[in-house]
């Protein structure tokens, strides 16, 4: 009698417990570990680990101020971060790449989310790279490649160098039909925009057009007025063409050209990259001859990009930029709606 009483109160406890809802999730056993949290720990668990833009914490490793592309450049990756809310630790290496390695270490240091870095050179980046890694800390690769094991860095987010070479050569071609002879001015020596647009120009040019010499201008209209200079000196009005690795070298060899005596668009027809405003201008002025488009305004996708990875979130290892041609017919019809 008194086991089948308890039972009953056992039953009835139960029974009232369920009623009145305060019957805790069922504890799993201790062994289980993959037992499910209640949803509602589970959702807030997930919840606190996505970040958003305004928790985000973002490491940018510049390389420099050293052109028109470049400030467009720096000018989008802050603007961007302000207006999204992102908190940016942003660093100007003035073109050196030990500078770029010690930002890279102090953002390691700082424990941001992700670092960005356009890299000086290709090379010499292993190191540091590995560092960010063993820190839990990726890297996005920006405007620049850098000859590292893939796993080094997320993605890179940034232009096809060796195809605005190949669009150069074909331009050059457009330019000189009955070939000629023409001179280089050659990007940062070592840097992934000078070594594919040096290679890509010569996969495209014609055999009939002759580069009498190559140098470096550093992607900078005074050094690139500087080596035109010397080019002049040397082959004087043998020179039938100009191929420029950026508009602000190109910039600086016509005003060099201008100097020496000759005509820059019709004595020496001249082919450049980035499609800054000034390239612009000089088109309208009929200085420049074509510039082909490289863009600067990477901002947008790159923080779209650091979040997705600061979320643990798959992204493509490589994002290409959409990139076009311009010409002096319709340069002073499109100046006015360029950004950079
Ligand atoms: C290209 C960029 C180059 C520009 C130059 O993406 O790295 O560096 O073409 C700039 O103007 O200095």
């Amino acid at each position: 009698m008194k086991g089948s009483k308890i039972l009953l109160v056992a039953v009835i406890v139960v029974l009232l417990a369920a009623m009145v809802g305060c019957a805790a999730p069922a504890a799993a056993p201790a062994s289980d570990s993959t037992a499910q949290q209640p949803a509602a720990d589970t959702q807030a668990s997930d919840t606190q680990a996505q970040k958003t833009y305004k928790d985000l914490v973002v490491g940018y490793a510049q390389l420099g101020a050293e052109s028109e592309w470049r400030t467009a450049n720096t000018a989008s990756i802050k603007e961007t971060a302000d207006e999204l809310g992102v908190t940016l630790k942003f660093s100007d290496a003035q073109q050196k790449q030990e500078n770029q390695i010690k930002a890279i270490r102090s953002f390691i240091a700082q424990g941001v989310d992700v670092i960005g870095v356009p890299p000086v050179v290709e090379t010499g980046w292993e190191t540091v790279f590995r560092e960010a890694q063993d820190a839990g800390i990726p890297i996005i690769l920006v405007d620049r490649r850098a000859d590292v094991p893939e796993d080094l860095y997320v993605s890179y987010l940034g232009s096809d160098f060796v195809e605005e070479g190949r669009k150069a050569g074909n331009e050059m071609n457009k330019l000189l039909p009955d070939g000629g002879k023409i001179v280089e001015l050659v990007g940062t020596v070592g840097s992934a925009p000078a070594n594919d647009r040096y290679s890509g120009f010569r996969e495209t040019v014609n055999s009939n057009i002759e580069i009498l010499d190559s140098q470096s201008g550093d992607f900078t209209r005074a050094k690139g007025k500087e080596v035109m200079e010397a080019f002049l000196k040397k082959y004087g009005d043998e020179i039938q063409g100009l191929y420029a690795h950026n508009d602000d070298m190109a910039l600086g060899a016509i005003q060099a050209i201008e100097e020496y005596g000759l005509k820059p668009g019709e004595d020496i027809k001249i082919v450049s990259i980035d499609a800054v405003r000034g390239a612009f201008q000089a088109m309208i002025d009929g200085t420049l001859n074509v510039t082909v488009e490289c863009n600067p305004l990477l901002g947008p996708q790159f923080y779209d990009l650091a979040l997705k990875v600061a979320n643990g979130e798959e992204v493509p290892k490589w994002l290409p930029s959409a990139e076009s041609v311009y010409y002096p017919d319709n340069a002073e019809e499109v100046l006015p709606t360029r950004q950079y």
